[in-house]
């Protein structure tokens, strides 16, 4: 497992509460990230497995990301870095929280051909999660290729964290965020870019605004996203491929051995 901790900058965890995201370079070492990649790869050239494909090659979905969902429970090497006590630590220093539950991660391959952008979009309107928080439950994106405008980095809208009620936005024919009436006072145009080697990342919290450019390159760009809650949040009954078939009353804590306590 990828236990070894990260102490973060009393700078990185201000920025990150005030903004809502923070990039931290070289997470990985040089080995782990030549491990990780193997991994990764080996788990999206197997078709089968308990991982969910959120679409098939040539389908709208697929354009915008090439989504594996739950690598750790595919393939023991993506199990080795999603429940590692590292990341998950980082975020808890980050966030404050107590403890720090897996709620689960994702593969997300930007593809080469006719690629599309990851348009403008929070994350934890899609999450069945009951409690808003100042902070929330928020995500860790790995690089796994070096990324920038040309193959898909990501942009992060500062203070965007704090925009609550706003619809989900469909990824594939999606709507403008910052036309919604919930939205006006944000602008686009302070965007941070994100230009990362591979083996850095950032942190987003689920409400905080992000975008990723499109691949205009002949490679697909590799990413691991890992997706954290706080210890003890619960289950609002919305709809969501990592809780459906559950048997969750709304309510109920999200927990055991499907979303494990890492930190
Ligand atoms: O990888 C991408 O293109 C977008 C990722 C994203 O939206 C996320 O991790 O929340």
């Amino acid at each position: 497992m990828v236990h070894a901790k990260m102490q973060l900058s009393e700078d990185q965890v201000a920025f990150y509460r005030e903004n809502g995201f923070v990039q931290v370079d070289g997470v990985l070492s040089p080995e782990e990230l030549a491990e990780l990649r193997e991994y990764m790869d080996e788990t999206m050239n197997n078709a089968g497995g308990r991982g969910l494909q959120t679409d098939q090659a040539g389908g709208a979905y697929y354009k915008v990301l090439n989504q594996r969902v739950n690598t750790w429970r595919d393939h023991g090497g993506m199990a080795r870095f999603v429940l590692g006590e590292r990341f998950a630590d980082m975020g808890k220093q980050l966030t404050g929280f107590e403890g720090i539950r897996l709620f689960h991660d994702h593969a997300l391959l930007k593809m080469p051909g006719d690629s599309k952008v990851t348009p403008w979009h929070q994350d934890r309107p899609y999450w069945p999660m009951n409690e808003m928080k100042t902070l929330n439950a928020f995500s860790i994106w790995i690089a796994l290729d070096d990324v920038d405008e040309n193959n898909g980095c990501m942009m992060f809208v500062p203070k965007s964290q704090k925009i609550r009620n706003l619809k989900g936005v469909d990824l594939v024919t999606p709507e403008d965020i910052f036309a919604q009436e919930g939205a006006k006072e944000m602008d686009r145009n302070t965007a941070v870019i994100c230009r990362m080697k591979a083996g850095s990342c950032t942190f987003h919290d689920g409400m905080t605004f992000h975008f990723a450019h499109a691949n205009a390159t002949d490679k697909p760009r590799r990413a691991l996203a890992i997706i954290f809650m706080e210890d003890g949040t619960t289950y609002s009954g919305v709809g969501h491929p990592i809780t459906d078939g559950l048997g969750l009353a709304v309510g109920d804590k999200l927990q055991g051995g499907l979303m494990p306590k890492l930190a």
